[in-house]
């Protein structure tokens, strides 16, 4: 989780060392401190050799050199273990069915409780049902791959991880993989090495398919990331995001200068801008896939996963620019609730995340059609009263932060390849966040 940074000092800015093994541990130290929607984990700024478990997994170490791209260990399904790994006792595993009413239910409430938090515990991840039914259930998905720990003695579920299957071109290696996400461990049994132990079991899950590599995002440092985004805040209702402590008033500005500054007209101008349908994906995809050639890490989508990432009415806002019966743009953001901790006054902040779009401008109008899309996207998520739009620097969204009054925030996000080299993608920013050219990140973990 991440918010506007200029409501905390800026911890970046550390001295540098000269012997280079510590200027790289201390660069890694310093993308750390910046850092923020992370979960408090600052075991993120400590040496290698402290990472006790992910030094034995096949990801790049830190101070390695990468010359070449492919798989780090090569395995066969024989040698896969067919049980897992034993729980300590009073603990069991389990698959969480989340076609079931009850088990969703379940997972709802681990991570409702006990999902990601800012570093200041405001603010937390709030994942409806509906939303979870959306980012677990992509095409190819698998119920086995939705792994849960439960309390013998209760059947509570207290630990949880989900992988979902991908096609990911990595440069120009497409590699069947998974994406991780929703790992999570009740706070209550929090430090206790139960994180090592999910991570094995999907793995082990996941490699019974004869799958070897994932995808996975996280606000925490580990060996290494390959890539590393800023997150971006624009703030579309000033007044409730002050109120809860998102933002706060700028040195020298009023609350009224600072609503006026972000204020939104509440209808799009933009020309042939409408909402996109189900009979638009084939158009969609065409002019997606040709957009994402500029990127290194890009997903490959069918017809069928583009309509499910796309078509989701109340979880996911997809619009197209029609012209002369032509879609020149598209774009898309997802809503997502933020829990706020301890406001007497809101309980959740509505958050809008951009997500996948496209244009086909040329290089020369490409800011600007980008821009126009965008704010066409600003508008409709303010009427549709999120509280802000959240942005990443990956893709070319370095080309629109700033022009639309984007504010940067708190969070860095890191992108990890498991058993998989490739050299650094670049993340769209410099070292302390700020937007440069568009990188070469086109993937948008939810
Ligand atoms: S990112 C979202 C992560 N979830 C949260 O932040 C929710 C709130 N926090 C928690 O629930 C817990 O704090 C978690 C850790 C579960 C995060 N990714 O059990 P522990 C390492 C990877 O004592 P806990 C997402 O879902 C840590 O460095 N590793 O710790 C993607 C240490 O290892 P080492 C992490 O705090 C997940 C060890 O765990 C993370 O109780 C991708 C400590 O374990 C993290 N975010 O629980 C997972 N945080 O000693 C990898 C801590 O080496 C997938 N750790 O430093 C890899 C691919 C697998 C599939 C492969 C298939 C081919």
């Amino acid at each position: 989780m991440s918010r506007d940074e200029n409501q905390k000092p800026s911890e970046a800015g550390k001295s540098k060392k000269d012997n280079p093994d510590k200027k790289t541990q201390e660069l890694l130290r310093k993308l750390a401190n910046m850092m923020s929607m992370s979960n408090k984990d600052t075991s993120a700024a400590k040496p290698i050799e402290e990472y006790k478990f992910w030094k034995t997994q096949p990801v790049v170490k830190f101070e390695s050199e990468i010359y070449d791209q492919g798989a780090i260990q090569h395995n066969s399904i024989e040698n896969v273990k067919k049980v897992p790994q034993q729980l300590p006792s009073g603990f069991e595993w389990c698959t969480v069915d989340i076609t079931d009413g009850q088990q969703m239910k379940d997972l709802y409430e681990l991570l409702y409780g006990n999902y990601i938090e800012d570093e200041e515990e405001q603010f937390r991840f709030r994942y409806s049902e509906n939303f979870l039914r959306w980012a677990l259930m992509p095409p190819g998905w698998k119920n086995e791959w939705n792994v849960g720990v439960r309390a013998t003695i209760n059947g509570k579920l207290v630990a949880f991880i989900n992988s979902i299957p991908t096609r990911l071109r990595v440069r120009s290696e497409i590699i069947s993989m998974v994406e991780i996400n929703f790992m999570c461990v009740h706070k209550k049994l929090r430090s206790k090495r139960l994180a090592p132990v999910l991570i094995k079991e999907v793995t082990r899950r996941v490699n019974l398919h004869n799958i070897w590599q994932a995808l996975y995002t996280g606000g925490t440092l580990l060996p290494t990331p390959v890539s590393a985004c800023r997150y971006y805040h624009r703030t579309l209702n000033w007044q409730k995001l002050n109120e809860v402590g998102f933002n706060y008033l700028p040195p020298n500005s009023s609350p009224a200068e600072e609503i006026a500054k972000f204020a939104l007209p509440t209808k799009c101008d933009l020309a042939g801008f409408r909402r996109m349908t189900s009979e638009d994906i084939v158009k969609v995809l065409e002019l997606y896939q040709a957009y994402m050639k500029k990127y290194d890490l890009v997903q490959e989508f069918s017809e069928e996963e583009l309509r499910h990432w796309l078509i989701r009415p109340g979880i996911v806002y997809s619009y197209v620019v029609e012209k002369d019966n032509q879609i020149t743009c598209f774009v898309s953001f997802y809503g997502l609730q933020s829990t706020i901790i301890g406001n007497p006054k809101h309980d959740s902040i509505s958050v809008a995340y951009s997500f996948l779009y496209a244009s086909n401008a040329p290089p020369d109008s490409l800011t600007q059609s980008l821009q126009d899309l965008f704010q066409a996207a600003l508008i409709e998520a303010s009427n549709y009263k999120f509280d802000v739009y959240n942005a990443l620097t990956l893709m070319d969204n370095p080309l629109v932060l700033e022009p639309l009054k984007f504010a940067k925030g708190t969070g860095t996000l890191y992108y990890y390849l498991f058993n998989y080299k490739t050299k650094r993608i670049d993340g769209g920013c410099d070292i302390e966040g700020v937007p440069t050219k568009p990188g070469g990140i086109g993937v948008i973990v939810l």
